[in-house]
């Protein structure tokens, strides 16, 4: 077991930090063999190894073979937390039935919402195991969880603290989303007005309180949420202290993205149907476009998003699993960049910023996540291949040789 206060120097290493190394490499980061010098799980310093050795005199170094290593990977999008069972509908779909005529008989997020409402807090803890693990196996050391599948107050407040104990059981950064918005409840079927009366005046204010969640999220789309009503649950969030993010214009165009610049989002998800205008408001907001691949493949869109226009405005784009039993049953991060490079055209450095850097910006963690920098939390991706293209250019070969979270390494 490393001393929690000794500096440690990893070494040997090709690193992609993803930082911008200035114009010479045309703003885009690059490949150094560089050392990093770790402390109380923080970077103190990145260069040559002959330096560092000699600031830090003494400190042990560890050998990384002359591997690719990456800031660890964050999944900034995942429904990770939920109970129940959704093949048989997802097979229903394949053969030919509609996503929104499943939701409108009652399937769809309400099944999941029926059995996550049954489900102890234990039961979501265990059953997300496996998923958490196999994205920790790809290097991810940050997560975030969304609720949603509750839509009371108390099994959104469990789910929340399934999400709290996972990081804590697992070594991995944790952030939690409020997902209050996401359907209409059957308690309130039919007045979705109803339900966010209830979500401004008491739901919203109590989750907040609670400190279980650390963003506020909303799903805007004609089988959910429309824009007035998910403006109304982001002035309350906001109200509350509570940033927002939106799952924006996935089956249609509701000029969610505009919504959510409109109120500061950190992110807008999906955006298969964004306009100009959406991807110029988000532009001017800052905030992030989370691409989620897997919802695009799992449910046979044809719509892509306007990949070439969010390029052009300069919206950093993030690359997300979207993991949740219904429209992405996906547990692996580096199958979505995959899917995002195949299916949407993003290069390995878009890839890679999407699941490093600008992840961390969707959810507001860049000052301590995201890159190899100093200050940061020293969380980083060993990996077995010469190029980082080879982790976005296959699927399913394990890539993995180490992860560190917070400088400790996984044994
Ligand atoms: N994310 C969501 O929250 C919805 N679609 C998506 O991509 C619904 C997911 C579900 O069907 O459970
Ligand atoms: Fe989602």
């Amino acid at each position: 077991m490393h001393e929690p206060d000794s500096t440690r120097i990893i070494a040997n290493a090709r690193v992609w930090s993803g930082v911008a190394r200035g114009a010479e490499s045309g703003g885009r980061s690059t490949l150094t063999d560089e050392a990093i010098a770790e402390r109380q799980g923080r970077i103190v310093a990145v260069g040559a190894l002959r330096d560092l050795r000699q600031k830090y005199a003494g400190a042990e170094v560890l050998d990384m073979g002359g591997r690719l290593v990456t800031p660890g990977l964050i999944d900034c999008h995942t429904h990770i937390v939920h109970a129940g069972n959704r093949a048989p509908e997802i097979e229903r779909r394949l053969a030919g039935e509609s996503y929104q005529s499943i939701a409108r008989a009652g399937g769809g997020i309400l099944s999941t919402v029926t059995a996550t409402r049954e489900a102890s807090l234990q039961q979501l803890i265990d059953s997300a195991l496996p998923r958490v693990d196999a994205l920790r196996a790809e290097g991810v050391t940050t997560l975030e969880i969304k609720s949603g599948y509750g839509l009371d107050l108390a099994t959104e407040l469990r789910m929340l603290e399934a999400g709290r104990a996972l990081g804590a059981a697992r070594s991995l950064s944790v952030a939690t989303t409020y997902l209050g918005a996401h359907a209409v409840p059957p308690e309130h079927a039919g007045n979705a007005r109803g339900y966010v009366d209830l979500l401004c005046a008491e739901l919203i204010p109590a989750v907040a309180a609670s400190k279980l969640a650390d963003a506020f999220d909303a799903y805007c789309e004609q089988i959910a949420f429309t824009a007035a009503l998910v403006g109304r649950t982001f002035e309350a969030a906001r109200a509350h202290g509570l940033p927002v993010k939106l799952h924006a214009d996935q089956l249609s165009n509701m000029h969610g993205a505009a919504l959510a610049a409109q109120y500061g989002a950190l992110s807008a998800d999906h955006l298969e149907y964004t306009d100009a205008d959406g991807i110029a408001a988000m532009a001017s907001a800052g905030t992030v476009a989370v691409l989620l691949p897997g919802a695009f493949y799992f449910m046979r869109e044809q719509q892509r998003p306007p990949i070439e226009m969010l390029r052009d405005a300069n919206v950093p784009m993030a690359v997300s699993t979207d993991c949740n039993p219904g429209t992405s049953p996906l547990s692996s991060i580096l199958t979505a960049m995959n899917f995002a490079a195949v299916e949407f055209g993003l290069s390995t450095e878009e890839c890679l910023s999407g699941v490093t850097h600008v992840a961390a910006r969707a959810l507001g963690l860049q000052a301590t996540q995201g890159t190899i920098e100093a200050g940061k939390w020293c969380d980083l991706a060993v990996w077995n291949v010469a190029h980082p293209a080879e982790l976005v250019q296959s699927i399913g070969t394990r890539r993995l040789h180490r992860r560190f979270w917070h400088g400790q390494m996984d044994s």
